[in-house]
């Protein structure tokens, strides 16, 4: 990329603008990239030395794309191809790691936007972690067991070469969870002959961390509580809306609920729930059931108890009707760009005030300004949602030394780790000018510790 470079006598070629340029389809990672660089420009401006050094340019390609056929046979004895990838994105922190994501929508765009958060993120966690994130256009959907088992094991036939401990570490993510972690790590075993820390979110018998299935969602609420409490604020008491039914969505409503909140909303790809009496303990008991044992819809919670109201996707509709209700706080917790700038304005109607990403880029740049411009508590996916890659950190340490903490251990680690977090932003926001504000604070502080070790580690 020869771009010219301000503070060298040249010109300033905006590195979105590159990006774009390059790969004109992959609009997610343009969204993740415009986000990012925004937010440093201050950062560029006072040190030249990372124009100079072409950080930005060197930021956005990833170090490595590994992408691959995975033939498999259904159950019917039909053949299917998906395809499989992993974004080995940046190393400077420590080996890889991300999540692997089985979803339709996979491609090249949405794996890259998810790996370069994940750089930023994993910087944020104090965990010596560097980024990637990987995965297939698999549809879980109404697959089998023993078919999500083969295609497991097709992506590990490939992916177990380019991977290791030391190298780089996948879990999981959207469509990914604790059986499909077993069967990729089974795989991973028998090839290579290897018992050792290559995944993360392993069952508890065999390597996995206690608090690891709980982090992200637990850690998205702690942050959340951070927030507040700059603000002499508590959940306690709170009315909540949380968006998704899978990993995150449920470990965020179980500590809510915990906390004395209320929480009012679940949803799926194909509608959400609204219960005005609350999801208390035991019906989120149900939702778990529902959502991990018989994968089935949360239409269902609505057909279960008589207080809640389902709606369904209305493809017609531009706005979520799960953001349109009477709420203190907002928890988004089930994929990217599900909320737009009328959502953001809806839950602004709604005295919605704090914002807790426990997706990775739930809101759509319109809906953060909207955010930033009435001065809400918004807490960007890679602060908010770090507590689950940071437990997977915790996890590698476990491995490594051949032991497991308690759960109380784990649990305090996470709380202190999204305290550090949280503290990182806000200084980060207030020494660049723009005090209160966790978007530039994330941003600042990842991008920082990522390019100065960059930089320390000369042109690789
Ligand atoms: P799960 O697969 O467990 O759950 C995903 C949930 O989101 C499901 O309820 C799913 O509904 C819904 N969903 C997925 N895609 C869409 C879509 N296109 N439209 C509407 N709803 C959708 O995944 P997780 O809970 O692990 O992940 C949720 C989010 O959190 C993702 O953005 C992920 O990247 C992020 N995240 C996850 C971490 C983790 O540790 N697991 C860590 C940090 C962030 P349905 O069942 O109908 O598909
Ligand atoms: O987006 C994420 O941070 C994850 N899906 C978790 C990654 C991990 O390595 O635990």
């Amino acid at each position: 990329i020869n771009s010219g470079i301000a503070g060298t006598g040249g010109f300033m070629v905006d590195i979105l603008e590159i990006v774009k340029d390059r790969d004109p389809q992959e609009r997610e990672f343009h969204q993740a990239v415009g986000e990012v660089m925004e937010s440093v420009k201050p950062v560029l401006d006072t040190n030249p030395i990372y124009r100079q050094a072409k950080i930005p340019e060197r930021l956005v390609e990833p170090e490595r794309v590994i992408m691959f056929r995975i033939p498999w046979a259904d159950d019917q004895g039909n053949v299917q191809v998906n395809r499989g990838f992993r974004i080995e994105m940046n190393s400077a922190l420590g080996p890889y790691k991300g999540g692997l994501r089985f979803h339709p929508s996979v491609n090249l765009g949405i794996l890259k936007f998810l790996a370069f958060e994940q750089v930023f993120k994993n910087a944020l966690t104090t965990l010596p972690m560097g980024g990637g994130k990987g995965g297939s256009d698999f549809d879980p959907k109404g697959k089998s067991d023993n078919e999500v088992m083969r295609i497991c094991q097709g992506f590990m036939s490939e992916l177990f070469r380019h991977i290791g401990p030391d190298t780089d570490v996948p879990a999981g993510d959207i469509g990914v969870g604790a059986r499909e972690i077993g069967y990729l790590f089974g795989m991973y075993k028998k090839l290579r002959n290897e018992f050792t820390g290559v995944l993360t979110g392993k069952g508890l018998n065999w390597g996995g961390s206690l608090i690891r299935p709980e982090a992200t969602g637990y850690g998205s609420v702690y942050f959340a509580a951070e927030m507040l409490a700059t603000r002499n604020e508590a959940l306690e008491g709170k009315t909540c809306l949380v968006s998704g039914s899978g990993n995150v969505a449920q470990f965020t409503a179980e500590k809510l609920i915990e906390l004395g909140a209320k929480v009012v909303t679940l949803s799926d790809s194909s509608g959400c729930i609204y219960d005005e009496g609350g999801i208390d303990a035991k019906k989120l008991g149900f939702v778990k059931v529902l959502k991990n044992v018989r994968r089935g819809r949360i239409s269902e919670y609505a057909e279960k108890f008589s207080s809640a109201v389902h709606t369904e996707v209305d493809p017609a509709n531009d706005t979520n009707p799960i953001w349109d209700h009477k709420a203190d706080c907002a928890f988004p917790s089930a994929t990217q760009n599900e909320i737009n700038a009328q959502d953001a304005q809806n839950l602004i109607d709604n005295g919605v005030f704090l914002v807790s990403e426990g997706a990775n880029m739930p809101t759509m740049p319109d809906g953060i300004d909207i955010f930033k411009d009435h001065k809400i508590l918004y807490g960007p996916g890679k602060a908010a949602n770090a507590g689950g890659v940071s437990v997977s950190g915790l996890e590698m340490t476990q491995n490594s030394m051949r032991l497991s903490w308690t759960r109380k251990e784990v649990d305090d680690r996470l709380k202190l780790i999204m305290k550090t977090i949280h503290r990182t932003c806000v200084d980060a926001a207030e020494q660049y000018g723009h005090p209160g504000n966790y978007e530039a604070g994330a941003n600042i502080a990842g991008f920082v510790k990522v390019v100065d070790a960059m930089l320390d580690q000369g042109l690789v």
